[in-house]
């Protein structure tokens, strides 16, 4: 990954080598503990950056002669050196650090320990990326859940040995055979990743939870994991099934409101903290897609969250609760009919009843994970809870790392939305981050799906998503070239070309991916019932998940208007409900989300629907070309494995681009019998 430390060309150390200090002082560092592996960061990184070796100390402030980096907790410092001779003392928020390489030292003093290990990340990377700049300043995160998820299965069949849903990269990095790895050797890597990037907490488990995870013999492997994540300051999680007390334990009810399964959750989640004390806490997808929860027993999704949130608390844990619920068996012939409603309806009505420890965790969309949705309407409803946006790393709908694309753009878009609740700015990321409504806390959680493919996500530059996330988990408003171009740097090196090029191609890859699958916010078109990948526009109607075109001979779009349609439009506060209510004043690509309209209808651009589908699909294809000569340009440049192993990637996604284009377009021209004006598509 972007964990090289791959030397710095010959030149560059040799012209800078004196300005690294030479002696290293770490206040109170502890084996298996942050401070420590900063320290061996340190060594290794210097060493693989810079050729050059340290000397630790474990004691001693700055002021000799020597230059000195300087490890420690802010803290410890103070209490061991005295005030920090600094302009203003660093006024440092959890997992905040303060970062200082004047005057010839490098001091590092962090909130905690783990934001210590943040910082000497961030003085790796600067010297991987020939950043010698003498600075100052203190870096805090927006938020402090800074989430992975894993949908890493504990299953045991024929062909699956610790599958990963929706993963792409090979088997579990944790489970096996109904266990937990006996090696358990890439999770130590990992944790290394994950602390360079900041995030603070790791789901390892499916949140279509497998009961087993709980055994006595599981929960012990658990406790391996967090053993081997505990020295990056990176905490473990669980998802956990509602059923537990019926599937695992001997009840005959997992209601929540029943003495003996509020018990039974008591001892279990005690049980648990006994294995992995420092535990974050859970996640549950609590009825949604056949999984069960407390509307089983007519009780609240509050209750059942609650239930199970208090003994949670007592740990200091925290309880993310999904707020994907919805009916996946919906009548698609009752026009009223949305899933997009669904989150609002289930949950506007508990805002303020859940334990304090609670956070609802919302996809970015009220849909699921597409080229293109507005953000869920929820983030405007929850004032009294707190809330944590939920993004893919993996690229579910989105070419599973089998075509280029770069999500930060997209999170960004998404981040960036102004809800306007009560007339005033809104942005989702200032929702998500608690500062909206006033709640410490709040933040990201987003699907990552490695595996044990040595490159981690399948694809080397899907890394540069792993890498992005956890740079807008920290600040949503981080740059998306800057950041796709750090990356760049720290993965393939410093040389110019490259970094604008691997740039390029990446921020080209949403627009281009939007363009030849699913166009004006008619979803991406994938096959919905089973791949989740590939062309299959059919499958979008007709089926009871919810994700509908309602496209027939004369027209196309879900109309999610007040006057006319499922109502969604109004579930966003006044001023973007009327936004969208209306089809002159919603932006073309979102028409087909909010609107059902003829094929002929003209857009803003000029063009009908259906031209604009098939000349973005042609001008999707057609950019998708261009992605192989980009990257053939960079052979030589880049080492020789890496280049060949994406340059096969990305001649496939040309091909499927290709696929996508024809199968989509012949699609609409067979159902509208509208004629493409270029003569492209047609009956020939
Ligand atoms: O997008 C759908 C996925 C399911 C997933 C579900 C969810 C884990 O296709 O694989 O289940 O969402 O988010 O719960």
């Amino acid at each position: 990954g972007w964990l090289r430390y791959a030397p710095l060309p010959e030149k560059i150390a040799k012209c800078h080598a004196k300005s690294i200090p030479s002696q290293v002082k770490v206040l109170g560092a502890t084996d298996g503990l942050p401070l420590a592996s900063a320290v061996n960061e340190l060594k290794l990184g210097l060493r693989g950056i810079m050729g050059k070796e340290v000397d630790v100390h474990s004691e001693g402030c700055l002021g000799d002669e020597t230059p000195t980096i300087l490890l420690s907790t802010l803290e410890n410092y103070v209490s061991a050196c005295g005030e920090l001779d600094a302009d203003e003392p660093p006024s440092l928020e959890e997992d905040g650090f303060y970062f200082n390489t004047k005057d010839g030292n490098v001091v590092i003093l962090g909130s905690n320990e783990r934001a210590t290990l943040y910082g000497t990340f961030e003085y790796l990377s600067r010297l991987a990326q020939a950043n010698f700049e003498a600075v100052e300043y203190v870096d805090n995160p927006e938020a402090n859940i800074r989430w992975g998820n894993h949908w890493d299965n504990m299953d045991y069949t024929s062909s699956t040995h610790g599958s990963v849903e929706r993963g792409y990269a090979g088997v579990s990095i944790f489970f096996q055979d109904n266990k937990i790895r006996s090696d358990l050797s890439r999770v130590a890597q990992y944790a290394r990743l994950l602390a360079s990037i900041r995030l603070n907490a790791i789901v390892i488990n499916n949140v279509n939870a497998n009961p087993i995870t709980l055994t006595d013999e599981n929960l012990e492997g658990v406790g391996r994991i967090a053993d081997l994540f505990r020295p990056y300051g990176v905490q473990v999680a669980l998802s956990l099934n509602f059923a537990s007390p019926v599937e695992l334990g001997d009840l005959d009810t997992f209601d929540p409101l029943d003495e003996d399964v509020v018990r039974w959750w008591d001892d279990m989640i005690d049980t648990i903290y006994g294995v992995v004390p420092d535990l974050a806490g859970f996640l549950n997808k609590a009825n949604s897609e056949g999984q069960p929860g407390p509307l089983t027993y007519n009780r609240t999704l509050a209750e059942g969250a609650n239930m199970m949130a208090r003994p949670t608390a007592r740990h200091g844990g925290i309880f993310m609760f999904r707020a994907f619920v919805y009916d996946h068996h919906l009548d698609h012939r009752d026009w009223y009919n949305d899933r997009a409603n669904a989150a609002v309806e289930f949950f506007q009505h508990h805002d303020g009843e859940f334990e304090e420890n609670v956070v609802v965790q919302i996809k970015y969309g009220p849909i699921d994970f597409q080229v293109r949705e507005p953000p869920s309407t929820l983030f405007a409803h929850l004032r009294d809870t707190p809330m944590a946006i939920e993004l893919q790393v993996t690229q579910e709908y989105l070419g599973q790392q089998n075509h280029l694309f770069y999500l930060n753009p997209l999170w960004r878009e998404i981040l960036d939305f102004d809800l306007r609740v009560d007339g005033e700015a809104s942005y989702v990321r200032d929702a998500v981050s608690g500062k909206r409504f006033g709640h410490k806390l709040g933040g990201y959680a987003a699907v990552i799906n490695v595996g044990m493919d040595r490159n981690w996500l399948g694809s080397h530059l899907a890394m540069s998503n792993l890498y992005g996330y956890g740079r807008i988990a920290w600040d949503s408003q981080s740059d998306s070239v800057e950041v796709i171009e750090d990356w760049t740097r720290l993965t393939f090196g410093l040389d110019r070309r490259v970094i604008d090029t691997i740039a390029e191609m990446s921020m080209l890859s949403w627009p281009m991916y939007e363009n030849y699958t699913g166009n004006l916010g008619v979803q991406t078109l994938t096959d919905i019932l089973h791949t989740h990948y590939g062309p299959n526009p059919a499958s979008q109607d007709n089926n009871g998940w919810g994700q509908w075109t309602r496209a027939n001979e004369h027209s196309i779009g879900m109309d999610r208007t007040v006057w006319n349609g499922t109502g969604f439009a109004g579930q966003y506060p006044a001023e973007v409900a009327e936004q969208f209510e209306h089809i002159e004043t919603t932006p073309d690509n979102l028409l087909l989300w909010f609107h059902h309209v003829p094929y002929t209808h003209v857009l803003k651009s000029g063009n009908t629907v259906i031209q604009h589908f098939y000349d973005a699909h042609y001008d999707g294809a057609e950019a998708a070309q261009t992605l192989v000569p980009m990257w053939e340009s960079l052979k030589g440049r880049i080492d020789e494995e890496r280049h060949a192993h994406m340059l096969r990637r990305l001649v496939y996604q040309t091909g499927h681009a290709i696929v996508w284009r024809d199968a989509v377009n012949y699609f609409y021209h067979n159902l509208s019998g509208i004629e493409d004006e270029a003569g492209r598509v047609g009956s020939h």
